[in-house]
């Protein structure tokens, strides 16, 4: 199988045994080497999760179309393209993923060197720098012709849909296992007014859609091993058109607090605002010149309703049988989902401190 999927790319050289790597939930990722006279160079190798992705074709028009994008902007502020975004190998087709003879889809890129992906925050200062990174990717982004992406999970951050497919997991209770999760599900049903805020606002025409990256978790990014400098956004399977504040919450949500998303000890699970406010920084510094008025006042809001909707998608997974997000042990789908309901609260019991740290920032 592994033999069939390599044999689809022209390797320069002797190619290794594909290993796993990373520590992503959604794709099959793996490293490889290929050694020639000129030396090793590494590649990522993924199997695209197409029970998530449907459209690979179209995820990979998309991808291709804005890492290229990036690299031309990268090029005009003379920043190095190879190390500023990703670059999709071709295939000996000349095809940006092969469709293997199973159906499954495969694509790779170049290994980008000499970075470090993090699972949770080290330093004040490695956050900041995703804050400038992720803002500047969707500061850069916004020349990107938007009408031209294709939707790669349609509502996907509609948080009254999440909510809406939380419920229909609880009734279906697949697994037997809502009776010991009573708390947590009190805990989703007791905040179903929040879920349509955001949503509401965008109907209303009050929010823009801009070209969000929708999954802006510091493990989406490579920061430079020597500078630590944010250096590269990875995971562009959901680029899409979204609202700015959900790509804030997103990485405060995973960012700011000091523990693993996984973390059983709930008692050290504490919602940061210290590294809110260099997260808000960073991100308004590098993107907030362009956002609304709304747009700025709103991004609690993102940071709350991007915690409470993977926390509710993570229970509905353990709800249902762990088929979404991948897992390494039975309860690690609670166990995230936990953590999100922490920081929820950590949230609310600091929701005017929020606010005025994006004031200060405004
Ligand atoms: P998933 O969608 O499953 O999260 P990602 O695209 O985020 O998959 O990749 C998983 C992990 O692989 C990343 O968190 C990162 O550690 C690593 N990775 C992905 N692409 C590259 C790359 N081009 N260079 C170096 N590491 C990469
Ligand atoms: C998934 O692919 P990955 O691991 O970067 C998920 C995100 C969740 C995240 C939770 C396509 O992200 O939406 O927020 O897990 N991606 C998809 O850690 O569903
Ligand atoms: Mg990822």
């Amino acid at each position: 199988m592994m033999n069939e999927i390599l044999a689809a790319w022209r390797w320069n050289g002797s190619v290794s045994e594909p290993v796993p790597y990373g520590e992503g939930h959604i794709n099959q990722t793996y490293a490889l080497t290929v050694t020639s006279a000129q030396g090793a160079k590494r590649y990522i190798l993924q199997k695209i999760n197409t029970d998530t992705f449907k459209d690979p074709a179209g995820l990979m028009e998309n991808i291709c179309g804005v890492t290229d994008f990036l690299r031309e902007k990268a090029k005009q502020r003379g920043a190095d393209p190879a190390r500023a975004t990703l670059h999709v190998v071709p295939t000996a087709a000349e095809k940006p993923y092969y469709q293997a003879a199973d159906g499954s889809c495969w694509r790779v890129y170049d290994f980008v060197e000499n970075t470090v992906c993090l699972q949770q925050v080290q330093s004040a200062e490695d956050f900041y720098q995703s804050a400038v990174a992720f803002g500047n990717f969707q500061h850069q982004l916004a020349a990107y012709p938007a009408h031209t992406l294709h939707e790669t999970i349609p509502h996907f951050h509609d948080t009254p849909k999440r909510f809406a497919d939380f419920q229909r997991a609880v009734a279906e209770d697949r697994m037997g296992r809502a009776a010991q999760v009573r708390r947590e599900i009190e805990f989703v049903c007791a905040r179903e007014a929040d879920y349509h805020v955001m949503v509401d606002l965008l109907a209303a025409g009050k929010l823009p859609l801009r070209v969000t990256h929708n999954d802006t978790k510091l493990n989406n990014i490579l920061l430079d091993k020597t500078t630590g400098e944010g250096l590269c956004v990875i995971d562009l399977d959901t680029v899409m058109p979204g609202l700015a504040a959900n790509d804030f919450g997103d990485s405060i949500r995973f960012g700011a607090n000091h523990c693993a998303e996984d973390e059983a000890d709930l008692s050290k699970v504490n919602f940061s605002m210290e590294l809110f406010e260099i997260y808000t920084k960073g991100f308004l510094q590098a993107a907030g010149e362009a956002f609304t008025p709304l747009e700025k006042q709103t991004l609690p809001w993102g940071a709350k309703l991007m915690t409470m909707e993977c926390g509710m998608r993570f229970l509905s997974d353990y709800l249902e049988g762990d088929h979404y997000f991948h897992i390494n042990y039975e309860q690690q789908n609670l166990n995230r989902a936990r953590t999100q309901f922490k920081l929820t609260s950590g949230m609310e019991e600091n929701w005017d401190a929020m606010q005025k740290v994006i004031e200060k920032y405004c």
